[in-house]
């Protein structure tokens, strides 16, 4: 195990501004007077500043290559020894009050799996792929191209529409540690909006409606007193940060400038992937750097991993020089054996991953105790 030793001989090294695993400065946990997603935003902001970057993994304890809902089981375990430092979750049905989202993960399960993430010392993220709330559609159907300016000018549908945001409002504020305060989680809805694949899309909104939505999502939000949100942004590859923010809602809806960028296929070669991370995440750097954001490689992947040494080779020079705090891989599906993006043991790219593990730039569950 790399870890532990590595850390706490690296803490007796405090130079300031120096980047590397040491223990917590101050520790934002401490300060009563900070709300959930404030605490949250620091220990972010200490990782970034170290020069680290959270690993995570979209629905990582519930289900993987081989299994599915056994209790204590995770492909990343399995493959490092360590859990994810950050879990990706996706509220998909939850605006329909489903008890499963999309993929079947139960959300009292969720709810539970989150909690447990938080006190191991891991962090939380949410996705959210909603129906849209004019025909309950899912969100891929893209041929309406009115959903969001039913949204914003039907008062019927937009009163759905806030009933689901309510909704997922809820469930977030139901995550609260054992001493019955909430936790602090990252929300990441309409996510990909550059693209024109969901509801929200590019060619399925117009700018000005696309901040619109952002603002009456907060404004349920808010309404509920949701305090332990921070609120990523993240649109698909970009070429430019014009492009990056031209839908951008404003500074006080985001706290972090996300992006993803998928490798697809490893025929379509390294560089065209190493290319469109590095102007994505320039762009999502700079536009944070202005701003004072957090900058976050929301979600990447290459499906099916079919490149032995990717996570050494490929995932971590990418990010190279960008203060992502964290990583996301998509989901191992259990139920279609080419649908995975992280590791599991006894796959080819197993090795590669357990060097990507050692590297003493990622950050791991096991190792998050140490950055409060
Ligand atoms: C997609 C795929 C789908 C899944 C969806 C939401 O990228 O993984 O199979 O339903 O994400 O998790």
């Amino acid at each position: 195990m790399k870890t532990l030793a590595y850390m706490a001989a690296a803490a007796t090294i405090a130079i300031a501004g120096c980047t590397g695993k040491t223990s917590g400065t101050a520790d934002a946990a401490d300060n009563a007077s900070l709300t959930p997603a404030e605490v949250l935003r620091a220990r972010l902001d200490s990782v970034s500043a170290r020069g680290l970057v959270m690993f995570g993994h979209d629905d990582d304890p519930v289900y993987g290559h081989t299994w599915v809902g056994d209790s204590g089981r995770s492909d990343v375990l399995e493959t490092a020894g360590d859990y994810p430092a950050m879990m990706n979750w996706d509220l998909g049905g939850i605006e329909k009050g489903d008890a499963a989202n999309l993929d079947s993960v139960n959300f009292a399960r969720m709810r539970a799996e989150a909690i447990a993430q938080y006190e191991r010392g891991g962090v939380n993220a949410f996705s959210w792929h909603a129906v849209n709330p004019v025909d309950g559609q899912d969100s891929w159907q893209c041929s309406d191209t009115t959903i969001v300016a039913q949204i914003l000018t039907d008062s019927v549908v937009g009163a759905r529409f806030e009933d689901q945001v309510r909704r997922a409002a809820r469930f977030i504020m139901s995550l609260t540690d054992s001493t019955g305060s909430r936790i602090g989680v990252v929300f990441r809805p309409w996510h990909e909006h550059t693209g024109a694949w969901f509801w929200w899309g590019e060619r399925q909104c117009t700018p000005e409606q696309y901040r619109k939505l952002w603002e009456k999502t907060r404004s349920v939000f808010d309404s509920e007193g949701v305090d332990n949100v921070l609120w990523a942004y993240s649109p698909d590859r970009v070429k430019s940060i014009d492009e990056y923010l031209e839908r951008y809602p404003g500074d006080e809806y985001v706290d972090i400038m996300g992006a993803d960028v998928y490798h697809y296929g490893a025929e379509k070669g390294v560089d065209t992937y190493r290319a469109a991370v590095d102007a994505t995440l320039s762009a999502a750097t700079e536009a944070a750097r202005r701003s004072g954001k957090l900058v976050a490689f929301t979600e990447t992947g290459l499906e099916g991993v079919t490149m032995d040494n990717w996570w050494t080779d490929v995932l971590l020079p990418a990010m190279e020089g960008y203060p992502v705090a964290y990583v996301v891989v998509w989901r191992n599906a259990h139920d279609k054996p080419e649908h995975f993006f992280g590791p599991w043991r006894g796959h080819s790219s197993a090795d590669s991953f357990r060097r990507f593990h050692a590297d003493p730039r990622t950050v791991f569950a096991s190792e998050m105790n140490l950055i409060r």
